[in-house]
């Protein structure tokens, strides 16, 4: 089939003015072509956007009829590109966004049921309107969708209480490479009859189907929630404040991140209105944000919150903190660990490594690469900071001070990740913890997987997607 029979099909399917191409002159594609990190720029045949999962449904079946390949995209705030389409010009982006409604919240069995395209953030709030949280957080929330955090399987800054996206998603409706509708919206908490497809979805990022609807977890809205912001003196400082703060705490606690000086001197530098604390504390190397919540009454929680602070102090696991004493202190010191990605970005290209590794390893780990990094790369900036409680680090590369990042990125990104990622087998870690494999991994993934896990996972994508026509490239080579 010509690409202009495709076209005039799609538009059949989703109305004219929902199909973009290039041959549009009004039609400003370049939003859906380039990544969040500018790290790639595709050119797409046409970007779609259905309204509702027949229509998906109906574009996937001509797409497929067609043999041109679909590329699923939600807000496009991933980090491993994996949502843009490559440079032949031959591929069609799906875009998920008109479908953005709540479809509806059953109080009783604690889920709301939504469109793939919804903005995390829009989720949350109608989940506060009706009285419950939806706890799924991160900077991107007001852009991402959660199509795009079911399909990357996202963490972000609750994991430590309530887990990643998979741990919150009680069922899925998802529309197959060939065009048929899978109806999994349950909402059942047990259900063990056979493979669990829903999971398999999960993290596939786009590779098995286009996820069209979810059922996801709520829970109460609590009744106090605290918040800290911490200097500790050292990295091993900050994992044995993590293990006052699970023993102090336990379930209370919903946060711990940490964040090294030169990510926080990143935000200082770009975004000069923030006021970070602890700036000018030389023996400083990192700082925390804790957050507890509860259901006990405020007086309780800040009693046991600042008993917690106490021990870490008497114990010189932290120097010095600050406790939030309203939501909007708890939110500016939230935003200020919120910027390091954009003041990361600000300052220029960099090479992003999101790990995980035992978390009691982490100090470890960090000393020996920041060695062997500024052993081969002298001058290199370090730009560290993450979500401690889970084990994940954002180990991010920057080039040196005043270099060219463009050139530092095409001259020495394999060697840089080839001494972190080599560092992170030693550590028996992952090399994505929560961004997903997207293009940017992919090869790295056929070195650091097992050839047992790469062939099953080959077998799952030839049984569902047996033309690779769903976001060919990503996670998986395969022919
Ligand atoms: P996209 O970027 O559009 O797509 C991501 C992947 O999912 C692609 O492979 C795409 O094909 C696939 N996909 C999208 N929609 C669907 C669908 N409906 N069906 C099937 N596949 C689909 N990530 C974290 O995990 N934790 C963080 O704390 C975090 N913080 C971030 C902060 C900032 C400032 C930014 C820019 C990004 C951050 N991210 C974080 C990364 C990103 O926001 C997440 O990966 C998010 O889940 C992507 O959602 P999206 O809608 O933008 O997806
Ligand atoms: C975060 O935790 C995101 O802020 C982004 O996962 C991490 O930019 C990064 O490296
Ligand atoms: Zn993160």
């Amino acid at each position: 089939m010509s690409n202009t029979l495709l076209i005039a099909q799609l538009r059949s399917i989703v109305g004219s003015t929902n199909v973009l191409t290039h041959d549009d002159p009004a039609a400003d594609l370049r939003a859906y072509e380039q990544d969040w990190r500018k790290r790639e720029h595709g050119a797409s045949l046409a970007v779609v956007r259905p309204a509702n999962t027949p229509e998906v449904a109906a574009v996937v079946k001509a797409c497929a009829a067609a043999g041109a390949s679909i590329v699923p995209q939600g807000g496009n705030t991933g980090m491993v590109v994996g949502s843009t389409p490559d440079a032949s010009g031959t591929q069609v982006v799906l875009s998920l966004q008109r479908m953005n409604q709540v479809r509806t919240i059953d109080g009783a069995n604690l889920t709301a049921t939504v469109d793939a395209g919804c903005v995390l953030q829009a989720i949350q709030e109608a989940c506060e309107t009706a009285g419950f949280l939806f706890p799924l957080s991160m900077a991107s929330e007001g852009s991402c969708t959660i199509g795009g955090n079911l399909g990357t399987n996202a963490g972000g800054t609750q994991v430590v209480r309530y887990g990643n996206t998979r741990e919150l998603c009680l069922g899925l409706e998802v529309v197959t490479p060939q065009g048929e509708i899978w109806d999994g919206l349950s909402g059942l908490r047990k259900d063990n009859t056979g493979y669990d497809l829903r999971h398999l979805m999960i993290g596939s990022e786009g590779t098995l189907g286009v996820i069209t609807g979810a059922i996801m977890k709520l829970y109460p809205l609590p009744a106090a929630q605290l918040t800290a912001f911490a200097a500790v003196p050292s990295l091993e400082a900050a994992v044995q404040l993590l293990g006052l703060a699970h023993q102090h705490l336990s379930a209370g606690l919903t946060g711990f991140e940490v964040m090294g000086q030169f990510a926080l001197s990143l935000v200082t530098k770009h975004f000069p209105q923030l006021r970070v604390p602890f700036q000018d504390r030389a023996d400083t190397p990192y700082c925390v944000v804790l957050e507890n919540s509860d259901q006990e009454s405020e007086t309780h929680a800040r009693e046991r919150f600042e008993r917690l602070l106490e021990v870490a102090l008497e114990q010189g696991c932290v120097q010095d903190a600050v406790v939030a004493e309203s939501i909007t202190q708890a939110r500016a010191l939230w935003h200020i660990r919120e910027s390091i990605p954009l003041a990361q970005a600000q300052e220029g290209l960099n090479i992003k490594h999101d790990i995980s590794i035992a978390v009691s390893r982490i100090p470890e780990f960090v000393r020996l690469a920041d060695a062997q990094l500024q052993a081969a790369f002298p001058g290199v900036r370090l730009v560290n900071y993450g979500h401690l409680g889970d084990g994940n680090l954002h180990y991010n590369v920057q080039a040196p001070a005043g270099s060219d990042a463009e050139a530092f990125l095409r001259d020495d990104e394999k060697g840089v990740n080839t001494i972190v990622y080599d560092m992170v087998d030693q550590f028996r870690g992952s090399i994505s913890a929560e961004h997903g494999v997207g293009s940017l991994k992919r090869e790295k993934l056929e070195q650091h997987k097992s050839p047992v896990a790469l062939g099953m996972m080959r077998a799952i994508k030839q049984a569902l997607d047996p033309k690779n026509t769903m976001n060919p490239g990503r996670v998986l080579s395969f022919k």
